[in-house]
């Protein structure tokens, strides 16, 4: 494990360790309010604050599921937990948890033993994520550190500035903030990295498959650098560095105000998806000749047929893991050779793996649900090792570039240029090989790149959601002005001088600079 997943959580940090300085004005109002709160509802005031935040991914989308690198960053916006802890008692454990925002109705919950927790999938209830992460913290403890003999109570009050249902995981900081909050609550001791397994594993309790990106950027995230996240051989994180010392790159966010809603489409879309991968990396393992495996063996990911690929006599240069660049170009050129460019009905795709079709459907979609009658594997698998490809050569850009000074903007515009032109083939390879694109989100990427952008692409799931686009640190502000004006108040021309709208509107685009992950603020 690299040294961020082995590193601890900041606890007992002040508000200056956690927001930049042009926000620290803004969120020590912010972290007073909700003190005052707390005090009104609970009579006392908390013991501590946990905060984590919500992401945008820069590159590498729809990789994760398949085992590759993800290159997101932790943005400015986050769920922060103000926690008072409750003496022990005889009997049921209880944990009140209040939200500052009226929408959420207040909750409590109780339990017996550490993990017994209902959490209710089919229930779309916002106290779910707070139990999600509670009870994916009390079962890490018991295998991965000092196991909790009786959990204790708490207070616990909620205030979030992560737009809910906009592309940039409000669910997943949520989760985040409620496993270190219990983290702390019970002196627990987990590294970073055993915090975000037991996110990703508390998250799977809301009913959704997801992958790991979201719960270990915002976890990990260093200030000021985005991460390149590896899920293999197992979970770690290496920062960023961008080579600038002036201009720094921010990003714009922006929503298409489309809604894509996972739990509806998912059977179309993000599911359909993952299958899709699994079946072509069924298909060319074949090709390759891959040993026999167990009828019952783990389904195998893209990035596991890399080392089936490394292993095999279509290996003739010899390229080893660590050599991500090369081995990934030669993974593309075995897609070509290996799979049809037609998609394959169940019926072909059970032909090529030469078994049933009843087979196919045991194996490879079991309880899943999708809706579908044939499988692009060719494009599917193509987008995923071109994608993985970038997110190693951004990575590289950003190495390779010599550290600039405020007298060198041209240089510094190259660095920004290539940037860019990654995330542009992002967006063109999502449209057009993993098709998670939507109109919307291609009127805005092209509206971003006409006003400034180096780049623009869709981030998170896509079919909807948000874009993230590449701006000079100078150019913001233009920049969301002209974005408002060509895509927001030409849909909505009501909206334009409406001061609720436009106050709304601060959560539909804004910018942010990479932010720190997870902290547990007590000076405070
Ligand atoms: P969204 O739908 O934006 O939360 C999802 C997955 C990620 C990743 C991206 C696509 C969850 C919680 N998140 O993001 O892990 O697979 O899609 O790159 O499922
Ligand atoms: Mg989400």
């Amino acid at each position: 494990m690299s040294d961020l997943a082995s590193e601890f959580t900041p606890a007992g940090a002040s508000l200056a360790d956690v927001y930049a300085p042009d926000l620290l004005a803004f969120q020590t109002a912010r972290y007073a309010k909700l003190r005052a709160s707390f005090v009104d509802r609970f009579g006392s005031p908390p013991d501590f604050f946990a905060r984590s935040p919500g992401r945008a991914n820069i590159i590498g989308e729809h990789v994760d599921s398949s085992g590759y690198s993800v290159l997101p960053m932790a943005i400015d916006r986050d769920v922060v937990i103000a926690v008072k802890t409750l003496p022990p008692t005889p009997g049921a454990v209880t944990v009140t948890l209040a939200n500052t925002d009226a929408r959420f109705p207040e909750r409590t919950f109780d339990h017996e033993a550490t993990g017994h927790v209902t959490i209710d999938s089919k229930v779309h209830e916002w106290s779910n994520y707070f139990k999600c992460g509670y009870k994916g913290v009390l079962e890490q403890l018991a295998v991965e550190g000092t196991p909790v003999a009786k959990p204790v109570g708490f207070y616990a009050m909620v205030d979030g500035t992560v737009p809910a249902g906009a592309g940039v995981s409000s669910s997943s900081a949520f989760v985040c903030c409620s496993a270190l909050a219990t983290l702390h609550a019970h002196s627990g001791v987990l590294n970073n990295g055993a915090l975000t397994n037991a996110a990703i594993q508390g998250e799977r309790y809301a009913g959704v498959q997801c992958g790991g990106m979201d719960q270990s950027i915002s976890i990990m995230a260093p200030a000021g650098s985005p991460l390149i996240i590896h899920f293999m051989p197992k979970l770690s994180a290496d920062r960023i560095v961008f080579p600038t010392s002036k201009s720094a790159p921010v990003f714009v966010i922006a929503n298409t105000l489309v809604v894509a809603d996972k739990h509806v489409t998912a059977p179309i879309h993000y599911n359909l998806r993952v299958v899709e991968t699994r079946i072509a990396a069924a298909v060319l393992y074949k090709y390759l000749k891959g040993p026999a495996l167990a009828a019952d063996a783990k389904l195998l990911t893209l990035r596991d047929l890399q080392d089936t690929y490394l292993a095999s006599q279509n290996n003739p240069n010899g390229f080893t893991t660590g050599n991500e660049p090369a081995v990934l170009k030669a993974l593309s050129a075995l897609v070509e050779a290996g799979l049809s460019k037609t998609p394959y009905t169940r019926e072909q795709a059970a032909a090529a793996l030469e078994i049933s079709v009843a087979e196919l459907e045991r194996r490879y979609i079991g309880a899943i649900n999708i809706r579908a009658d044939s499988f692009r594997l060719y494009l599917r698998a193509k987008h995923v090792y071109e994608e993985a490809l970038r997110v190693f050569q951004f990575r590289d850009v950003c190495a390779q570039k010599p550290p600039l000074d405020s007298s060198s903007s041209a240089s510094n515009n190259s660095l920004l240029h290539d940037l860019g032109a990654l995330m542009d083939a992002s967006q063109a390879s999502c449209r057009d090989q993993f098709d998670c694109s939507c109109p919307e989100l291609e009127e805005l990427t092209t509206i971003a790149r006409n006003v400034g952008a180096f780049g623009s692409r869709l981030t998170g799931a896509g079919w909807g959601g948000c874009t993230v686009s590449l701006v000079a640190e100078e150019n913001v502000a233009a920049f969301v002005a002209k974005v408002k004006e060509e895509y927001y108040f030409k849909r909505w021309p009501a909206w334009k001088g409406d001061k609720d709208k436009e106050a709304a509107l601060e959560d539909i685009i804004f910018s942010s600079k990479p932010s720190i992950g997870a902290a547990v603020v007590t000076n405070f």
